[in-house]
């Protein structure tokens, strides 16, 4: 993930060293030719003249330059424009009135733009997630989202997680609408050895979320996970029946899954899904296809929602948490 835009960000801020380096250039040679006028004039020639010519006062101008140079760059990468005015200000609160050398100006543009991507992300730790879960028990996990982005994949990495950590998930097929469905998440009980509660295809998804309750209890487990099925986010009824196994089900936490590819589009659905069903959480399935990855930058920041997870491939453990400082520096740095 972010291969594109740490790419197109690595030649932007070159592009703006240029700038500056010009710039610098410019105000040398104006210096010299000052010292040299006053000498001319008979003037005592100044002794310690380095630090004001090669240090430069970074102006609002300047400020808007650098970030008129990354702008596309995160455009092009699907960085929503909030983000972007999020990131503007920052550049102005960071830089503007800062004296940069030629020597750093490179590092404190780049600190300047690691400092607020890190900023507009928001993750949850997974040591966090962890102590939820264990607070009550069964904890009962709801997952929603858009058909086909990964929601019945991502609850077996996570039922898999859980399991590593000492702990027992029980399965709701709720999904009792796309053929196979119930079968796709039995595949994954089996081999995961998991409990897995299921009625027939065109059942309510809402009894099936209860009765899978109802069992987590009776048999102590820890955890109930509950399958959904995909919403397109614009059917009104389907969100509408999803909204009612979310208050049958009383979740303890409802986690968005989205799809990273979907790029923009990501964002537009979390938002639609919280205004109608709402969620606490979100986990992008699909990262490690997504060369982009503004999606995800713009994802926590406009929802206000923690990244639990990203889906990092199709294997039970390819799930890893999103850290902001790690993910900044990895963006920015060469
Ligand atoms: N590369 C990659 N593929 C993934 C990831 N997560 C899911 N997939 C694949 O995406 C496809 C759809 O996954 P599902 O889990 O069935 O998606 P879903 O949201 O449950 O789909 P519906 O039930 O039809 O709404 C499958 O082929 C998965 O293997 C991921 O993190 N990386
Ligand atoms: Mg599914």
């Amino acid at each position: 993930m972010f291969d594109f835009l740490k790419k197109k960000l690595k030649d932007s801020i070159d592009a703006i060293q240029g700038k500056i380096l010009k710039k610098e250039e410019k105000e040398i040679d104006k210096n010299v030719a000052e010292e040299i006028k006053k000498v001319e004039k008979g003037e005592p020639e100044k002794t310690k003249k380095t630090p004001s010519i090669l240090s430069h006062k970074i102006t609002e101008d300047d400020v808007s330059d650098i970030y008129a140079g990354i702008k596309e760059s995160l455009i092009d990468n699907n960085v929503a424009m909030s983000v972007l005015d999020e990131i503007h200000n920052d550049l102005k609160k960071e830089l503007a009135g800062e004296s940069v050398s030629i020597i750093n100006s490179r590092q404190k543009i780049e600190e300047a733009i690691k400092k607020s991507i890190s900023k507009v992300i928001l993750s949850e730790k997974k040591e966090k997630f962890l102590d939820l879960v264990r607070s009550k028990k069964p904890y009962i996990i709801l997952f929603v989202g858009v058909n086909g982005v990964g929601k019945t994949t991502t609850i077996a990495k996570v039922a898999n997680l859980l399991k590593r950590e000492g702990l027992k998930p029980v399965l709701s097929a709720s999904d009792t609408f796309r053929a196979a469905s119930i079968e796709q998440l039995e595949v994954h009980s089996k081999r995961l050895g998991l409990d897995l509660i299921k009625h027939t295809y065109g059942a309510d998804p809402a009894a099936v979320a209860y009765d899978a309750i109802s069992h987590a209890k009776s048999v102590g487990a820890d955890v109930v996970l509950i399958d959904t099925a995909g919403r397109s986010d614009m059917n009104k009824d389907l969100i509408e029946e999803l909204a009612k196994v979310r208050r049958v089900s009383k979740p303890d936490l409802t986690v968005f899954v989205g799809d990273a590819l979907t790029g923009n589009d990501l964002v537009k659905q979390a938002k639609i899904f919280d205004e109608k069903v709402g969620f606490d959480m979100s986990i992008v399935a699909k990262a490690d296809v997504d060369k982009k990855g503004g999606a995800v930058l713009s994802l926590s920041y406009i929802t206000k929602k923690p990244i639990l997870f990203i889906g990092t491939g199709q294997g039970y453990d390819d799930l890893a948490t999103l850290d902001p400082e790690r993910t900044a520096k990895f963006i920015i740095e060469s």
